[in-house]
């Protein structure tokens, strides 16, 4: 039996015809933070002046001058303005009622928990900006943040808001060579790990890689480790290493904040691009506060008393902008948790929402693919009835997978916010305000108020409804990155010499006949069969549609006669049926064929039990291309698991005979 019935399947297909918008109810609606739907007109008629109302929400050690200087495509924004990010995200929040409230409530992997109040942050923080400071961190410095999911890689972050310094923060996935290249790349003064980090009841060596990346940087002078694992960890000694707590012990819990300008980098965060080396994405002040608070406060819909849960790693501009930022910015609970969904069991994310009273809950497809996967008896268990509101992230959410997350973790009473963004836009661009705007199962809907984004063709003209084309943004937004570290000729190329004066966002996109925005994926990924240009993303999700599959790369592979070939990589859902393989791929062949028309029917299918994806959870489809072209694989820094790609190799090579 799939873990999805045939009946159940019945019903989902059904609802997804009968019902395909999902207005906000008259209760949502009337409570929503974003109740007014003159908001968009407002902002659309003077977004200087929307952008000057909203960051009234920040608090300002200097007033701004100007709102916006638009050069493009350099913007700087709030010019003449000072503040500072940890200010905003802890010493207000002490001055008044939500002093003694929890600003992050932790849960480890093995189950222990934590509560540290913003009282207790803030101290912790100016303690750490203390601990930085004598270890020689100044205004103005780069440092490095290479640790997992514990409530230190959040007070590390604010240390260096605090003083000035901006992190990067290196994904505790990544491997020592990625460190490395980053540290370099970002000419990082020092840097802060940890001994090892829980994943599924294993350690991740996270000092030893740390240990082995600064083999060669000798611009790294000191380190700092946090024990979080102690003997569990193979003993590691990196010179001029400090030990977290015993120099937190001695540090003073003052620390006052630094004044910063509202163009002051805040952060780089590195994110790869298809080809060449990994970007440090520079994100600044005031306009990233104000893009993550603002954004985090109207589509989460959040209240004073929620717990709110982002469950993506901090690594990520997601755990950026929407676990610490943006959050802590608005005074929020948030709940941080260290390990993985399937430890113990796989009910584990069910099991923290009813643990901790969760309301808003942002997780991503492919996640809730994975629970798709594992089956709805495991969140019928348990009880979610705290759940209010559903963010989606990082991938376009297919609609089966929409519906599914609707009605068996929402129980069809929880709005589900698709949100569409960039490490490089800072915040959420595209989403739908949840009491304003009726839901698409499978479309972000449309543009937050002061956002402006089009769909063009080749030629620079917008689509009409049902086009594809290329998504951009047509007017700077103040959470917009600034640059690419260190190569700005390299920003100006990338982002915005295709269409001058707009924002070239990579990804594929159409509109409907209402207006509203359908994502189809990275541009690189489209493929071209007998001149038809076809999104990999459709014909993933008409996979997806079948009810034994689980999830679906799709790739085109290079073909003489048609340009290219279409070849589907498949994971099935767990079943107890044995595998008929030829007759399944001869019945998906032919329900892609249906569904979406025979120019799109897969050339190949291949079953899988993994798919190549990112930590966050992003298929790698330009390394199946590699393996579909028999090429050496390109960059597999940023993958999860780089044993799934070599077993797919083989498995591969091994079918086509190679
Ligand atoms: C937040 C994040 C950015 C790329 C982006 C898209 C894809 C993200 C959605 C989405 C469709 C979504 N930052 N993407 N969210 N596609 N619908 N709701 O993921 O820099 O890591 O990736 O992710 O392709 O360009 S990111």
């Amino acid at each position: 039996m799939s873990a999805v019935p045939e009946p159940e399947q019945q019903r989902l297909d059904a609802l997804l015809v009968e019902k395909r918008l999902f207005p906000p109810t008259a209760e949502f609606s009337a409570r929503a933070n974003a109740h007014d739907p003159g908001i968009y007109a407002r902002a659309d008629a003077d977004p200087e002046g929307f952008w000057a109302e909203m960051a009234e929400g920040l608090r300002w050690m200097r007033p701004y001058e100007r709102v916006l200087e638009w050069d493009p495509p350099h913007a700087r924004w709030f010019l003449g303005g000072r503040l500072n990010v940890a200010d905003n995200c802890l010493d207000r929040h002490c001055e008044g009622p939500r002093r003694n409230k929890a600003a992050i409530i932790w849960e480890g992997e093995a189950g222990d928990t934590r509560t540290l109040t913003y009282q207790q942050l803030r101290d912790d923080v100016a303690r750490c900006a203390n601990v930085l400071r004598s270890l020689g961190v100044a205004r103005g410095d780069r440092v490095a943040i290479y640790m997992g999911m514990v409530p230190e890689t959040v007070v590390a972050m604010l240390a260096c808001t605090r003083i000035g310094a901006a992190h990067t923060v290196v994904f505790g996935g990544f491997s020592a060579d990625a460190l490395r290249e980053r540290i370099r790349d970002a000419g990082c003064k020092l840097l802060i790990t940890q001994d090892g980090a829980w994943r599924r009841g294993r350690v991740v060596p996270l000092k030893a890689s740390a240990r082995d990346a600064l083999q060669g940087v000798p611009g790294v002078a000191r380190t700092l480790v946090l024990r979080r694992v102690g003997d569990r960890a193979e003993p590691v000694t990196i010179p001029g290493e400090v030990d977290w707590h015993e120099a937190m012990t001695g540090a003073s819990p003052l620390c006052p904040c630094e004044p910063m300008d509202a163009e002051d980098m805040l952060y780089i965060l590195y994110t790869s691009g298809t080809t060449g080396k990994p970007k440090g994405i520079v994100h600044t002040t005031a306009g990233y506060l104000l893009g993550a608070s603002l954004t985090h406060r109207l589509v989460f819909d959040l209240k004073e008393d929620d717990v709110y849960w982002c469950a993506a790693d901090i690594g990520w501009v997601t755990g950026h902008s929407y676990i610490v930022y943006g959050p802590l910015a608005n005074g929020a609970t948030v709940l941080m948790y260290e390990g993985t969904p399937d430890f113990p069991e796989r009910d584990r994310h069910w099991r923290i929402i009813d643990r901790h009273g969760v309301n808003i809950y942002y997780t991503a497809p492919t996640t809730i693919r994975t629970f798709m996967r594992w089956g709805a008896d495991l969140p019928a268990r348990a009880d979610l009835g705290t759940l209010r509101v559903l963010g989606s992230v990082g991938e376009p959410i297919n609609p089966e997978a929409w519906m599914w997350y609707h009605e068996h973790v929402g129980r069809g009473r929880c709005p589900v916010v698709d949100t569409w963004w960039q490490t490089e836009t800072g915040a959420i661009m595209i989403a739908p305000l949840p009491g304003l705007v009726a839901t698409k199962p499978g479309s972000a809907t449309r543009p937050l108020p002061g956002v402006a984004a089009e769909v063009l063709d080749e030629g620079g003209q917008p689509v009409g409804p049902g086009g594809g084309g290329n998504l951009v943004l047509t007017r700077p937004w103040p959470s917009m990155m600034r640059t690419i570290f260190g190569d700005d000729d390299r920003y100006v190329r990338q982002y915005w010499s295709r269409y001058p004066g707009r924002y070239l966002t990579g990804d594929g996109a159409k509109r409907d006949e209402d207006g509203y925005f359908w994502l189809l994926g990275r541009v690189d990924d489209v493929m071209n069969v007998s001149g038809h240009r076809l999104s990999t993303y459709e014909i993933e999700s008409a996979l997806v549609d079948h009810p034994r599959v689980a999830e679906s790369a799709v790739i085109g592979r290079h073909d003489d006669l048609k340009g290219q070939a279409v070849a589907a990589f498949v994971t099935l859902k767990e079943s107890s049926e044995a595998l008929s393989g030829e007759a399944l791929k001869s019945e998906l062949r032919a329900h892609v064929a249906q569904k979406i028309g025979p120019i799109a029917r897969p050339d190949e299918v291949y079953f899988t039990a993994e798919l190549p994806k990112t930590r966050s959870g992003k298929i790698m489809r330009r390394l199946l291309r590699d393996i579909a072209e028999g090429r050496a694989l390109g960059d597999t820094t940023t993958l999860a698991d780089p044993a799934v790609v070599q077993h797919l190799k083989e498995q591969y090579e091994e079918s086509e005979g190679a």
